[in-house]
């Protein structure tokens, strides 16, 4: 029987080949193909938006065909296997991200323009998988595309939301929030996986039994929701690997509660079923603030639980028992949100496979590596204690246990010290008693990663302490990275080109490192000019989107000045507004010939508030009342204008970040733990106007602090310029603030609040004593940028120190350092 199978398996592997075959007519056969039994269209007519559909299917089939051999391959090898728990994936959009990983961009753009298509304009139907919040988010996408392409046997797990983040649209220059219903028009870059579903449970009461003298403990739910998998495959670049990210989604769960039906009401024993989806229904916009809801606690441990039965499952169809799961299993917690996985591998370990609890623990703290996304202490998730154990009965009785036993492992080591033991104590009492998920995740894990140096110091000397001081081997930092697959290959094609014309080669997409090459041609005429010339197709590109958005027409030969990302004070876009009055009010109080000197700038702001977030939202508007102002007076002109771009996202971003000259990262120090934006300007060489803050104090020791414009307090200085009552505010600031608040732009008694923030005194971010430094940075990116060839040198020089901050430095960091493995190659 196992030669028929293998006769079976020859077989089917000579008619695969029949089917996925690459050139320009098999391609255009298989979209038609498509068209007509996917899409159910007629082959005579079909729109764009029908045409992508098809060619999405047409590529799918390609991923999938890899996605099966990486999954056999990685089966049969049995390597150990990462498993990245993240509640959100910023993906973006997949399709010219997939087709250049599968290196059939070009047979498909030359298929579709002889059938009269062009591959670009149907890249543009498709909408964005915005699965995510902000930086952590984009994150994780851009360590996917590294996982797969280093071909690292890893799977992501997270939720597969209905409503991903909401579309920001702006009426009046104020925001509003639409949901952001993705999954509409169907989506072609996920595999719905009826077969793959897991129970789980909630609510209810623990039951302790024993059995042979031996106590154990039953969980009887009092609710359980269905499971199931969507599968999202990942390729890698240059490679035939294709790693799975498997989402989550809520579905009533088969277990009928017969005693409902019987009673009658057989309608609304359907509807309660049916509220079992809500789970995975909406993704939370806010992407710092932890209120300790319900649902929000139901949807991590919702996709934790299933992650956790996943892995448990896969590991037991080849392994008899625990010993080797450390050997097998590395699990990544990103950010405290997946961290109920610790509590719950714990459970499944001692209720339901009965080791001993010594034994399980011993096995759980191999397993888990953590990383902190954050900075202040204060916006660490805490989950009241009375929410946890109704929600969770189990789980908590098992995180006191943690817990008590930390602690008299503690009092071992530093005495009766109860102000240490308190702050080290899972449990957090207090008028609300909570459990402190970072304290969890701390104890529990092996590793605790920083995303960038400065952070890792933080982390040691503020945020976690005290546990540094118990723990300093698990403390480490891998800086953050971005995919330069996405974020310049995708995005900036013909940047893409010119570096591998001058490299002489494409292996720098895969081997970033190489992006050094460019250095030595840095000040070459030839290149310098060509160099401008692919900015500058990028710029008008934007223009263009510009001016269709906002009507607002540009000077291509302005300063593209940007600043995206998700609005927050500490982000200080306020800060870049008040520097943008004051280069206002400067143009305004300027005879003739000192405002021919001014060096044009198109100012750029995008980035959605959380919808609860007061103060941002005030940004957004301020902003916008600007603008009004700036962009409709006669004596400006095309010297300032200023765009605030609606509803930024990834795929926003892919157009933007090409196109900018000069773009900002000027957070309070102290306050960004990374920042990842910075990296994806750096790449498509725009210089960096910034504070010394998070991995920008890398970047600078990359490309030279020389090459770009760095300004503001220092960490250690934050402290005491905020002890001191009033600081020494300079008049430019003093000038700008009253111009708000005396209502020079409108909307005074709205705008109060917010020049409140910023008040003397009050200036908890410090945009007052950083002003002047702010200000001069920016006079000196204006003196240098009618420099051509200096501009372009220090351009270039920027792409060339990019390439530490490729998210392959950080996946081939973590899989050395803290996961333990392997690169798992599947032949060709
Ligand atoms: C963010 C930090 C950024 C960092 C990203 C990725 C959250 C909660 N944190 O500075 O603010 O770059 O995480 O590590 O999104």
């Amino acid at each position: 029987s196992s030669g028929q199978s293998r006769g079976k398996a020859e077989r089917m592997f000579r008619l695969m080949d029949e089917f996925l075959k690459n050139d320009p007519m098999s391609l255009q056969k298989d979209i038609i193909h498509h068209v007509e039994f996917t899409v159910a269209r007629s082959r005579f007519s079909f729109d764009d938006f029908e045409a992508y559909q098809a060619l999405s299917h047409s590529v799918r089939d390609r991923l999938i065909e890899r996605w099966h051999d990486t999954h056999q391959h990685f089966k049969k090898k049995d390597p150990k296997r990462l498993y990245f728990l993240s509640l959100e994936f910023l993906m973006g959009r997949s399709l010219s991200n997939s087709v250049i990983n599968l290196g059939i961009r070009d047979e498909y753009a030359d298929a579709l323009a002889q059938l009269g298509f062009e591959f670009e304009v149907l890249a543009e139907q498709e909408g964005d998988a915005a699965l995510g919040n902000g930086g952590l988010a984009r994150l994780s996408a851009c360590q996917m595309d590294s996982l797969a392409t280093l071909d690292y046997p890893a799977m992501g797990y997270g939720l597969r939301y209905q409503y991903g983040l909401f579309r920001q649209i702006i009426v009046d220059g104020y925001q509003h929030e639409q949901p952001d219903f993705w999954l509409n028009f169907g989506n072609p870059w996920e595999i719905e996986r009826v077969q793959v579903s897991y129970s789980v449970k909630f609510y209810g009461t623990v039951e302790e039994k024993a059995s042979n003298g031996v106590k154990y403990h039953v969980w009887v739910p009092g609710e359980t929701v269905e499971a199931v998998a969507y599968d999202n495959p990942i390729p890698g670049y240059g490679t035939r690997n294709a790693i799975n990210l498997r989402l989550w989604a809520a579905k009533p769960s088969g277990q009928y509660d017969l005693e409902s039906y019987n009673t009658g009401d057989y309608i609304n024993a359907v509807v309660n079923r049916q509220k079992a989806e809500i789970i995975s229904n909406v993704l939370y916009p806010d992407d710092r603030s932890y209120q300790g809801k319900e649902l929000r606690l139901k949807q991590q441990y919702f996709f934790v639980s299933a992650s956790t039965q996943d892995i448990i499952r896969r590991f037991k169809d080849d392994h008899d028992n625990f010993d080797e799961f450390p050997d097998k299993v590395a699990f990544q917690i990103n950010e405290t949100q997946p961290s109920l996985a610790i509590v719950e591998v714990m459970r499944v370990l001692i209720d339901e496979e009965r080791l001993a609890w010594k034994r399980a623990w011993e096995i759980v703290c191999k397993l888990f590596s953590f990383t902190s996304h954050s900075v202040n202490p204060e916006g660490l998730e805490k989950i009241p204690v009375d929410l946890l154990g109704s929600l969770l009965p189990r789980h908590l009785q098992i995180i006191y246990d943690i817990n008590h036993n930390f602690m008299e492992e503690l009092k071992k080591k530093i005495g009766q010290d109860y102000r240490r033991l308190d702050q080290m104590s899972i449990v957090a009492e207090g008028t609300v008693k909570t459990i402190r998920m970072a304290n969890l995740s701390i104890i529990c894990s092996h590793t605790v990663n920083g995303v960038s140096r400065l952070h890792y110091e933080l982390l040691k000397t503020r945020v976690f302490k005290e546990f540094y001081d118990l723990w300093p081997q698990k403390f480490q930092y891998k800086t953050n990275g971005v995919t330069q697959r996405r974020w310049i290959v995708v995005s900036n094609p013909s940047l893409c080109s010119l570096i591998s014309k001058w490299l002489g080669t494409e292996e720098w997409i895969r081997n970033v490192d190489l992006l050094v090459g460019l250095r030595e041609h840095a000040s070459n005429p030839v290149l310098q000019q060509e160099w401008r010339m692919v900015k500058k197709i990028n710029k008008i590109r934007l223009a263009e989107y510009i001016e269709t958005l906002t009507g607002v027409e540009v000077s291509l030969d302005a300063m593209f000045d940007v600043q995206v990302k998700r609005i927050h004070e500490y982000k200080r876009q306020l800060l870049n507004i008040l520097g943008i009055i004051h280069r206002y009010y400067c143009i305004k109080n300027m005879n003739e010939s000192d405002r021919k000197k001014v060096v044009p700038r198109v100012c750029i702001i995008g980035g959605k508030a959380a919808p609860g977030y007061e103060i941002a939202k005030k940004i957004i508007k301020l902003c916008h009342a600007v603008a009004e102002k700036v962009n409709n007076d006669a004596d400006v002109g095309d010297l300032l204008k200023l765009i605030f771009i609606p509803d930024y996202n990834v795929s926003v971003a892919e157009m933007v970040i090409p196109g900018s000259d000069l773009s900002q990262h000027i957070s309070t120090a102290g306050h960004e733990a990374s920042g990842t934006s910075s990296m994806k300007f750096l790449m498509n060489g725009c210089l960096l106007l910034a504070t010394a803050d998070g991995s920008t104090v890398e970047i600078a020791e990359e490309v030279g602090s020389e090459n770009m414009f760095l300004f503001g307090a220092k960490v250690h200085e934050v402290p005491q310029l905020r002890e001191k009552a009033t600081s020494e505010v300079p008049i430019q600031f003093v000038r700008v603030v009253r111009m708000v608040r005396d209502g020079y732009f409108g909307f005074k008694d709205y705008f109060k609040s917010l020049c409140d923030t910023v008040e003397d005194g009050k200036d908890f971010y410090l945009l007052g004593s950083d002003f002047s430094s702010y200000l001069e940075a920016q006079a000196m990116a204006d003196r240098e940028f009618v420099n051509e060839e200096k501009w372009t040198r220090m351009s270039i020089l920027s792409t060339a120190g990019s390439g530490r901050f490729s998210s392959d430095r950080t996946m081939d960091e973590y899989s050395k350092l803290s996961w333990g493995i392997q690169p798992c190659k599947c032949p060709f």
